[in-house]
Parts: C-alpha cells; structure tokens; sequence
C-alpha cells in the first residue's frame, strides 16, 4: 500500500459490543484485525483515525425520543467508551460524531471535521473497519466513495446489526456497488 492512506476504525465501542446497550453479534470479534491494521499503519506512520458515536443524552435516535434505538454511546460514559482491547497509539485522530440532539449522523463525514482532515493530509486512499456494517461503516464508506476516495473495506473487521437478518449482506452490497473493495487484512498487509 502506497502513502496517503488512512485507517479509518469506526465506532469500536462498549455499547456496541456483547453486553453493551446496543449490542451487535460479535461486535468484538472486529478488535484483533483492527489491533493488526493499527500496528501495520503505525508502522508506515499513516494516519489512524478512530469515529466514535458520541450522542447527547437526549438523542432524537434513542427509543424515548422517537428514534429506533435503545440508549447507547451517551458521550463520557462507560459504553461509549473504545473497547478495552483496542490498542489506540498515542498519535490516533479521533471523530466524535452525531453529537447534537436533533440529528442523527451515521457517517464518519456527517458534520465532522474527516473530510477536512483527509483533504489537509492528502490522503487518497481509506482502509476502513469497525462497527456497525449496516450503518456506520455503511454510511461512512458510501461517502468516502462519494468524495472520490479509494476505499478497502476489511472483510473480517465489520459486524452488522441485523435488524434484519439480510441487512449486513446488503450493506456489503451496497458499498461495492460504490465502488469500495472488500479485501481481508492479509490481503491489505501483503499488498
Ligand atoms: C450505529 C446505530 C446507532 C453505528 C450508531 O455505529 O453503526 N448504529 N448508532
Ligand atoms: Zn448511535
């Protein structure tokens, strides 16, 4: 893999994983082939960027407010918090985002600072991973494809919500359709 690339780890964070508010099926199982993907790119020193959900306590997305999910990623707390195991360097760039009451972003790009960022470092190139497939990870790679960016999903390093039990095949659909490229984290360590 060629400079200008970013590692892109979306939302790898208590609620999401076994136990938490939000929980999605093997949630966890995304941390070791993202801890690989970190020591590969700290290595090159390319950048590693990490999104977190990052919601007011009083999100339209939770269920008491009219949204579709229980309450989870309230910002500061326990769940929203990085999966203990993930090995964030010191150096890591963080996105908080759907952070305002009365919008709901799944995007890493939906009223954050990531496209400015990338743009400022040149990056051409996205690696991205985490949680969930049929969401975030969904939402953010359909709109680095929109911004005309070369975007590698990691295979092994996204899990899906499935409400319904499709929903994560179709989500991976869909971001090929977009032009994104599935790729295993030994295809993209070998590259
Ligand atoms: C997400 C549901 C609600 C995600 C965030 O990170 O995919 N899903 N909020
Ligand atoms: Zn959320």
């Amino acid at each position: 893999m060629n400079p200008k690339t970013a590692l892109i780890l979306v939302d790898i964070q208590n609620d999401f994983c076994p136990e938490g508010a939000l929980a999605v099926t093997d949630g966890d199982a995304v941390v070791a082939p993202a801890n690989q993907l970190i020591d590969y790119f700290e290595k090159k020193q390319w950048p590693i960027i990490l999104t977190r959900d990052w919601h007011p306590v009083d999100h339209i997305s939770f269920q008491e407010n009219g949204g579709i999910w229980p309450v989870h990623c309230v910002a500061e707390t326990p769940g929203a918090a990085f999966h203990p195991d993930l090995k964030i360097p010191e150096n890591a760039i963080y996105i908080n985002k759907a952070t305002e009451t009365e919008t709901e972003a799944y995007s890493g790009f939906n009223g954050t600072e990531l496209e400015s960022i990338l743009k400022k470092q040149g990056i051409s190139r996205l690696v991205i991973a985490g949680l969930a497939t049929d969401y975030c990870v969904k939402l953010t790679v359909v709109d680095a494809k929109k911004l005309g960016i070369e975007t590698i999903v990691v295979k092994e390093g996204i899990r899906a919500v499935n409400i319904k039990p499709e929903d994560g095949v179709n989500a991976i659909a869909e971001m090929e359709n977009s032009g994104a490229k599935m790729m295993t984290v030994a295809e993209i360590l070998n590259r």
